[in-house]
């Protein structure tokens, strides 16, 4: 049996799909994997006997791959407007602005990482492609703007210590489309400043804290403890890449979420 470990998009490139859908196997149990760091990895032995089913028909396996590439490749050339054609390419093609966030700009991010863990890339590239990434989603940003009836306010934010600020941003938007207003504060939140904002914020009805590196969980268990004293009653969620479900539950928040379209589909109940 082969014991070569394969990371997403190697996964994703190897069965044809797109990185979400090698994701989704992953996170569903379709497909055994373990985690490193933050890291999914797979045995390419699981992939021998994997049947890809009614869900690998579903995507569009080369060009999705290939478009991701493409976008981490315009990132890391700190190229805006390359960056931003490819974005709208995928819109024109009937992605919605959700699944721009989540089917491209995410695995775009994820595929720089890997690329940086690999020492194929640098440290300011990966700062630049981040900086482009932030002017991506302000471009982004009218695309979610919703008509209607509020649903209430959300504040998000990451804990202290916690550096990665975009999945925060992403995590507003998409809310933002689903009729809540939101509150963003960004990464690294004191914790006492973070309370104090949940405090004042009218029509609060559930506070979103993004963890995306292990070593960021004491902070958030912190915030969670802080937000509990302060008599905080609205439902916490815990979510990103560096807590699942079983952590986030004994770090006390109120629900675990895979993606952000589940908080709202959840606060919408
Ligand atoms: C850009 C980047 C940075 C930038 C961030 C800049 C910024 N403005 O945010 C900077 C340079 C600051 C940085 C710093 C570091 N980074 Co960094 N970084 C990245 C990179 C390449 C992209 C992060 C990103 O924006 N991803 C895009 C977002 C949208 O995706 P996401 O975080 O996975 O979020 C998705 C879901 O998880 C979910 N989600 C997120 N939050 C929530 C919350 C809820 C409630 C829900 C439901 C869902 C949800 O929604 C998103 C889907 O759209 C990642 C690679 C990666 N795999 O993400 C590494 C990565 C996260 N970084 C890593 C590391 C090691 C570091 C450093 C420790 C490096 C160092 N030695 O200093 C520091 C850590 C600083 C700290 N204490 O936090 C590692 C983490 C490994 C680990 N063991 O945890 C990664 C995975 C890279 C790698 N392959 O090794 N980094």
């Amino acid at each position: 049996m082969s014991a070569e470990r394969l990371g997403l998009t190697e996964v994703a490139e190897r069965l044809g799909v797109h990185y979400m859908t090698a994701y989704r196997y992953v996170r569903t149990g379709r497909l055994a994997a373990e985690r490193d760091g933050t890291q999914w990895v797979v045995l390419a032995s699981e992939l021998d006997h994997f049947d890809l089913g009614d869900l690998g028909a579903t995507v569009s396996s080369e060009r999705s791959v290939d478009r991701v590439s493409r976008l981490a490749e315009r990132l890391l050339d700190g190229d805006e407007n390359g960056a931003w054609t490819i974005a709208q390419e995928y819109l024109a093609g009937g992605a919605s602005p959700t699944q721009l966030y989540q089917g491209l700009f995410t695995p775009a991010m994820h595929v720089i990482g890997e690329r940086w863990q690999r020492g194929e890339v640098g440290v300011a590239d990966e700062h630049r492609a981040s900086v482009v990434m932030s002017r991506l989603v302000g471009r982004s940003g009218p695309l979610f703007r919703s008509r209607g009836t509020r649903n209430g306010t959300i504040v998000v934010g990451a804990p202290a210590g916690e550096m990665h600020g975009l999945a925060t941003s992403f995590a507003a938007d998409i809310l933002r489309a689903r009729r809540f207003d939101v509150v963003d504060l960004g990464a690294n939140v004191p914790t006492d400043s973070f309370v104090t904002c949940v405090l004042g914020t009218n029509r609060l009805i559930g506070v979103v804290i993004s963890v995306v590196t292990q070593e960021s969980r004491k902070g958030a268990a912190e915030l969670i403890r802080a937000l509990r004293r302060a008599k905080v009653s609205v439902p916490l969620f815990l979510g990103g890449a560096g807590v699942d479900d079983v952590s986030a539950h004994e770090m006390g928040a109120d629900h675990w979420a895979p993606d952000v379209s589940a908080v709202a589909s959840k606060l919408d109940d």
